[in-house]
């Protein structure tokens, strides 16, 4: 067993957004690295030296780490000096509930956990980088591994250190940016701020686990309501038949003004889910938390009901939509405000869609048009995504259509 300071393997739990370049930043960096994950389809392409998500440069740097020999994709977990839990954090099934909103699944934490736990020896260092409700690296990690018999805090060290990385963004920013490392006592948190020191250039900022759980959620909810903000300015707007983002341009030339930009909703797996963590566990002091929540999750039906209001002029309309992701220049659709306004449209028979999303080959609920193919056949355009191929769409292309830009970029 290397000694604290010196640690060498790593396991990490989850080949998702965050656990995958993760995983093959520090192999690159000369740790002997092990990523878990419990799709057998997963680790075969990760050990081919494939990738099965888009990030800008992640496949050369997959393919890198696998070809160097330090990075290799298992079902299972292994002996390593340090574990990294990077799983997802979802909501649990069953809906809203009336009175939080929804609450929290952490049973892949608690799996994960579970799983790691015969495998971690005196020594090790265990770190939950999933966003998580606060008091979670305490009340699920510690508490399992203490129940498995660990000696946690003394022996076996024990932190949260919430990813930080902007989608479209993670190699640069898994590097870049400050981390803040809250461990579940004082020798926890630095034995992991010296991990994290050893390929981070950012800062890297010592606190508890309880508030490095909390400055996590009160990021994500900072930016959702600072969107919503945006987004109810839009719905204002519209009715004033004012240009929006005319108004938020002109706006920002303020010194101490710095308004976000409207789209159609806020989607993704951070920003529309995290603000639901800290409304669960308090739900009485978080009415603005809440109430920003509920207006960004409201635009969506916004955008359909303008579409409906376009499609209503034609009599067989034809729709181009333009994106499914939940953001530009990423195939995600998690949460996607995109995908749910095309799924919508879908049901209430609006019109024929033509739908584009240029970062994934198929879906399997839609047939995909390309773009020309698609603005050309159209009556009505519904742009949704910022997507670099549709922000090039020249007016004349678009000068016969009726145009809803949900982000603005088809002036
Ligand atoms: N959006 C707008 N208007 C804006 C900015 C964003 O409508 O002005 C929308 C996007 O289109 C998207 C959603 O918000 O639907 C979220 O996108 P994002 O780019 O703001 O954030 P994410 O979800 O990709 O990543 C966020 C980041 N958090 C912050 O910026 C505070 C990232 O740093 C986190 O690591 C990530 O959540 C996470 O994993 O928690």
């Amino acid at each position: 067993m290397s000694s604290t300071s010196d640690y060498q393997s790593i396991c990490v739990m989850g080949l998702g957004y965050i656990g995958l370049p993760t995983a093959s930043l520090l192999a690159t960096k000369g740790f002997k690295v092990t990523g878990v994950d419990v799709s057998q389809k997963v680790v075969d392409t990760i050990n081919r030296g494939e990738i099965h998500i888009v990030e800008p440069d992640l496949d050369i740097l997959v393919k890198s780490a696998v070809h160097s020999g330090n990075l290799s994709a298992s079902l299972e977990p292994v002996e390593a000096d340090v574990f990294i839990i990077a799983v997802p954090t979802p909501f649990k099934d069953g809906g809203p509930d009336h009175i939080s909103g929804k609450k929290p699944d952490l049973s892949y934490i608690e799996a994960a956990t579970k799983k790691i736990a015969p495998f971690v020896k005196p020594g090790n260092l265990v770190i939950l980088e999933s966003t998580s409700p606060v008091g979670t690296t305490d009340e699920v990690v510690a508490t399992i591994l203490k129940s498995e018999g660990h000696k946690v805090g003394e022996e076996v060290y024990v932190a949260h250190c919430p990813e930080r990385v902007l989608p479209g963004r993670i190699l640069i920013e898994l590097v870049e940016n400050d981390r803040v490392v809250g461990g579940i006592n004082e020798a926890s948190t630095k034995v992991t701020v010296n991990f994290y020191e050893r390929f981070v250039r950012g800062a890297v900022l010592a606190t508890t686990a309880k508030t490095a759980e909390m400055v996590k959620l009160t990021e994500n909810s900072s930016r959702d309501v600072q969107i919503a903000f945006a987004n109810e300015l839009s719905m204002i707007c519209e009715t004033e038949s004012i240009d929006t983002w005319e108004v938020i341009e002109l706006a920002n030339r303020h010194p101490r003004v710095n308004i976000l930009q409207p789209g159609p909703g806020v989607g993704g797996h951070c920003i529309a889910v995290d603000p639901w963590f800290i409304v669960d566990r308090s739900p009485d002091c978080s009415n603005l938390i809440r109430t920003a929540r509920q207006v960004n999750d409201a635009k969506p039906n916004w955008v359909v009901e303008r579409v409906k209001k376009c499609a209503g002029k034609f009599k067989e309309p034809k729709i181009a939509c333009l994106g499914l992701a939940f953001k530009a220049d990423v195939d995600d659709l998690r949460e996607s405000p995109a995908f749910d306004i095309v799924k919508q449209l879908e049901a209430g028979n609006v019109g024929e869609l033509l739908i584009c999303e240029p970062n994934i080959r198929e879906h399997s609920d839609f047939p995909l048009v390309a773009v020309n193919v698609a603005v050309k056949r159209a009556d009505i355009v519904v742009l949704l995504v910022d997507h670099k191929e549709f922000c090039g769409l020249k007016a004349i292309d678009l000068s016969e259509k009726v145009v809803v830009d949900t982000r603005g970029v088809l002036k």
